[in-house]
């Protein structure tokens, strides 16, 4: 096929704002057939339902004389599985006005997105079987779309968001309804910005569908309540001029560093370490805090929404350690409690940015930083025992055993993808798959016949019948990059970390079995987000039954905004793709709007 070309990049001083990384990057890159579908991640998750929760009135009863901190610098998410669980599946409408405004989450002023003017975004509760309906206005003064992360969107790939693949921006004074069907659906989920790198301006939220089953899951995993902690890396600089910042030259490919990390839209932040080469307006704010009734045992339903680093959760004195990287767009459920001796001591929450980005960090970021974890005097008793500490990592997480191993796949694709500085683009970095770096067309390719898709298009056609698929994902980076497919439960069959050479699998040729050893058919996780290690790869394995234009592309907002990402097409017509079906014709009616 093409042939190969080596480049070399050493990393540089970059502006002090910024992580300063020497990053020796040899961007090998294989041009190679290659072919689709799908990936991404995430990982456990279990349902719920709360029998025990106390009422609100009694939490402030109980509020410990040490906080007298506002309410308002409370970072608890407290979730209603009980207003969800035994009720008819429905229609769950939402009205939302969107603006931006500047406001200072950690301290640091940041002209940020609101939703009803709230930041994060509220938080969306249903169940399965609910169909949610999303009416969105847009006053803000950029065009905006919204992606629901994780669902399936069965029969409605006109409604999942990202621009350029399945609809045109939602203009400023424009409205659009999102009618997102949940099917039979649980978990923890959540929304974001798939327009521009808007996600990194706070354009985001959770979204928890609780699961109505016949054995609740509080009563399986025996907890009383469940919190949603949002926790992610934060810029205090716009995202669009971080991107640009990254799509330099003289970036050399490095990516910026964070200045902060947020839990549930709060920080805290020094402002005697804004440095010079990047002033801030700066206002002391109190760490945000929360407080806990310890003896409850509670499921914690975490999620990355980060814009390029992994972090750790810890609360070290609890029964349960994550013991793992939890990267952008990564979810994770856990039950937290405590041992009976600690149950009236404060702790704390201990949020660890992972350093795979910053070698050298941002002399303001603080990487590693802890929230109180006050214990609430509750009278309640937790409805079990538990002294041993559950350890997790997620790179060995399996999911559940198969009834059959994983059939073998009907069609099979290998992908090759890095961040890599070409001289015929004035080395400004791109993050490329194969030989393509995305870029929008002027209309989504729903709308489009494919024969005027343009060449930022990498769009396999899965085929005109229902099959499995197989996508080997290599990473010739020495970073990791956590890809997302849309619409698709993937199973990882296997995950390998390169030593640094050539360490790819190619599955065509099978005279060289895979480095990482034998795929695991039999109880693979179920995921779809799922980081691609350094050097390394994936395997991938998904039913390629729903149809539809679904992206796949990296989390890392830098890597998808400077073209990262691809996508899969999923049934449809060969030639036509979606164009003349009621998918296309709904994405072109929203552009004509
Ligand atoms: C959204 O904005 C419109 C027009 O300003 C207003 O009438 C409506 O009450 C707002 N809705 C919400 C939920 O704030
Ligand atoms: C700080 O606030 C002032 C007044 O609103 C504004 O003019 C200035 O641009 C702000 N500086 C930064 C770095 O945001
Ligand atoms: C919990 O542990 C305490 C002390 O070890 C014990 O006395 C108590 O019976 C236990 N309760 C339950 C429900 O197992
Ligand atoms: C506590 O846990 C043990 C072991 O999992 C179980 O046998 C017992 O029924 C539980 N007790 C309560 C009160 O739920
Ligand atoms: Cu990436």
């Amino acid at each position: 096929m093409d042939g190969i070309r080596s480049l070399l990049g050493h990393g540089n001083e970059l502006a002090r704002h910024f992580c300063q990384r020497v990053r020796f990057r040899t961007l090998v890159f294989v041009l190679t057939l290659l072919f689709i579908p799908l990936t991404i991640l995430f990982i456990l998750y279990l349902q719920w339902h709360s029998a025990f929760e106390a009422p609100k009135a009694e939490m402030a009863e109980h509020f410990n004389p040490v906080m007298t901190l506002g309410p308002e610098r409370d970072l608890k998410f407290l979730l209603h599985p009980q207003d969800h669980v035994s009720r008819d599946p429905g229609i769950r409408h939402f009205s939302w006005n969107i603006t931006k405004g500047m406001i200072a989450p950690n301290g640091v002023q940041k002209d940020v997105f609101l939703i009803n003017n709230e930041f994060p975004g509220p938080t969306i509760e249903a169940r399965s079987g609910d169909t949610l309906e999303i009416e969105v206005f847009n006053f803000a003064e950029e065009e905006i779309s919204l992606h629901w992360h994780g669902l399936h969107m069965r029969g409605a790939n006109q409604m999942d968001g990202p621009v350029g693949i399945t609809q045109c921006a939602i203009k400023q004074w424009g409205r659009l309804t999102y009618q997102v069907p949940i099917g039979d659906q649980a978990g923890t989920f959540w929304y974001h910005a798939h327009s521009e790198v808007q996600r990194g301006d706070g354009l985001y939220g959770g979204l928890v569908v609780h699961n109505p089953t016949a054995s609740p899951e509080n009563i399986e995993y025996q907890y009383d309540n469940e919190l949603l902690f949002l926790v992610g890396d934060w810029y205090h600089w716009p995202a669009a001029r971080v991107l640009a910042t990254f799509m330099s030259p003289t970036s050399t490919g490095v990516e910026p560093c964070p200045d902060a990390l947020l839990i549930n839209g709060l920080g805290y932040f020094d402002c005697s370490m804004a440095t010079h080469g990047a002033p801030v307006n700066c206002s002391h704010v109190e760490k945000p805090w929360l407080m806990l009734n310890k003896k409850y045992r509670y499921r914690v339903r975490l999620v990355n929404v980060g814009s390029l680093t992994g972090f750790s959760f810890t609360i070290p004195d609890s029964n349960f350690v994550y013991h793992s990287i939890l990267y952008p767009a990564e979810r994770v459920d856990f039950i937290v409690s405590w041992p009976e001796s600690v149950t009236g001591a404060d702790t704390e929450v201990i949020i660890e940015l992972d350093d795979e980005f910053f070698l050298r960090p941002n002399f303001a970021l603080t990487p590693t930083q802890s929230f109180l974890l006050a214990a609430e005097s509750g009278k309640h008793q937790s409805t079990n025992n538990t002294t041993e500490v559950h350890r997790l990592s997620l790179r060995d997480v399996k999911g559940p055993p198969l009834a059959e191993p994983l059939p073998s796949p009907g069609k099979t694709f290998m992908i090759y993808t890095a961040i890599e500085a070409l001289t015929h683009l004035n080395n400004i970095p791109h993050g490329f798959i194969n030989h393509a770096f995305w870029e929008p067309q002027n209309l989504p390719l729903v709308s489009l016949d494919r024969e005027i898709w343009d060449s930022h298009q990498l769009v396999p056609w899965t085929g005109s019948e229902p099959t499995w698929v197989e996508l080997t994902i290599n990473n010739i980076d020495a970073n990791g990059h956590p890809f997302h497919l849309h619409r698709f439960d993937f199973h990882v069959i296997t995950s390998y970390e390169g030593k640094g050479g050539w360490d790819y699998y190619n599955p065509f040729t099978p005279t060289r079995p895979p480095r990482g050893g034998p795929f695991n058919l039999e109880n693979p996780i179920h995921k779809d987000t799922v980081y691609v290690p350094p050097w390394g790869y994936v395997v991938i394995r998904f039913l390629a039954d729903n149809e539809g234009i679904w992206a796949l592309h990296c989390h890392v907002l830098w890597h998808q905004g400077s073209g990262m990402s691809m996508a899969f097409q999923v049934l449809g017509h060969e030639q036509k793709g979606f164009s003349d079906s009621i998918v296309g014709l709904s994405a072109e009616n929203l552009c004509m709007t």
